[in-house]
C-alpha cells in the first residue's frame, strides 16, 4: 500500500486516524466535505461531496487502498441517510472501481446487526437485523462491498465497528467497545492481508461481556490489546445515571433501537 485515501477525515473516528496512521503509509490522503480545523501542513487534504461523482472521481485518483469512514454516522431523516451513505457508499465504490483501486475497507457499524438480542452471540453469517435507516445504510454498503468484490475483484474489508473511544462509556459499550489502535490494526489487515477479498470483521476489542464472535478478525491475525473490563466501574458509574430503556436494553443496539420503536404496538 502506497497510497491510501481516508474519507471522514474530520469526524471523530478521521480526527484520532490522522494520528494513529501518521507514517503508516507513504502517502495518505485525507478528504471530508470541509477541512479539518486542525490539519497540519504536512497532511494532504481534498475536500469532497460524495453525492457528487465528478468529486468522488477526483479524491480517488491515484489511490491503491481506501478507508471509508465517510458519510452520516448516526441516525437520521431518510433525505440524510439517503445521500450521504447510500448515494455517496456507491460513488465511492463506483469510483474505486474505475480508478483501479486495489482494496476498500468500509466503516460499517453494529446497527447493522443491531436488533440482535443481547442474549445471543453472533458471527459475520447472521442475516442483517439493522435497527435504524443508518443501519439500513450499512447493510447496504456491506452489499455494495460485497458485489463489488465478486463481479469485479475489489478487495473489500467491511469493519462492523461498535464504539470507539478512550473508554466504554456504559454497559452496552462494556461489550462493543473499540480501543482506537484496535481498529488500527483491523483497517491494516483490510489493507494489507494477502488473503483478502472480502471478509466481515467486528470492530470490538477485547471484551469479555462482548456479543460477537470475531475468530473471522482474528484468522487474520487481529490480537485486540483493549480490554474493556478494566473500566467496568466507571462504565457503570455512568449507566447508573441513564434512564432505563426497556427496549434498548434488550437489543444489541441500544438507544438505535427504541429510538422511533412502536412494534409492540401494532395488533
Ligand atoms: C455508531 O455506529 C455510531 O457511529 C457511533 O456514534 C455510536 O453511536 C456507535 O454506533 C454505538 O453504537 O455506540
Amino acid at each position: 500500500m502506497q497510497n491510501v485515501l481516508v474519507t471522514g477525515a474530520a469526524g471523530d473516528i478521521g480526527t484520532r486516524l490522522r494520528r494513529l496512521l501518521k507514517g503508516v503509509y507513504p502517502r495518505i490522503r485525507w478528504s471530508d466535505l470541509r477541512i479539518p480545523a486542525d490539519l497540519a501542513a504536512d497532511e494532504e487534504f481534498l475536500a469532497a461531496d460524495l453525492t457528487d461523482m465528478a468529486q468522488v472521481e477526483k479524491i480517488v485518483a491515484g489511490i491503491d487502498g481506501i478507508v471509508h469512514l465517510g458519510g452520516h454516522s448516526v441516525e437520521g431523516p431518510w433525505p440524510t441517510i439517503l445521500n450521504a451513505n447510500i448515494i455517496g457508499c456507491y460513488n465511492l465504490f463506483e469510483a474505486a472501481y474505475r480508478a483501479k483501486v486495489e482494496r476498500v475497507v468500509f466503516a460499517t457499524s453494529n446497527h447493522a446487526v443491531g436488533f440482535y438480542p443481547r442474549d445471543k452471540t453472533i458471527g459475520v453469517n447472521v442475516t442483517v437485523r439493522p435497527d435504524s435507516r443508518y443501519g439500513v445504510s450499512k447493510a447496504f454498503g456491506e452489499a455494495l462491498g460485497a458485489f463489488y468484490a465478486d463481479k469485479h475483484g475489489l478487495r473489500v474489508t467491511c469493519i462492523r465497528i461498535g464504539n470507539v473511544g478512550d473508554a466504554p462509556l456504559d454497559k452496552r459499550r462494556l461489550s462493543i467497545w473499540l480501543k482506537p489502535e484496535d481498529l488500527v490494526q483491523l483497517i491494516r489487515i483490510g489493507l494489507e492481508h494477502r488473503d483478502i477479498r472480502f471478509e466481515i470483521f467486528y470492530g470490538a476489542s477485547d471484551n469479555e461481556a462482548g456479543w460477537w464472535d470475531n475468530s473471522n478478525a482474528r484468522r487474520h491475525g487481529y490480537k485486540p490489546q483493549g480490554r474493556a473490563e478494566d473500566f467496568r466501574a466507571q462504565a457503570m458509574a455512568a449507566q447508573a445515571k441513564l434512564a432505563p430503556d426497556p427496549v434498548g436494553d434488550r437489543f444489541q443496539g441500544g438507544p438505535f433501537c427504541s429510538d422511533e420503536y412502536d412494534a409492540d404496538q401494532r395488533p
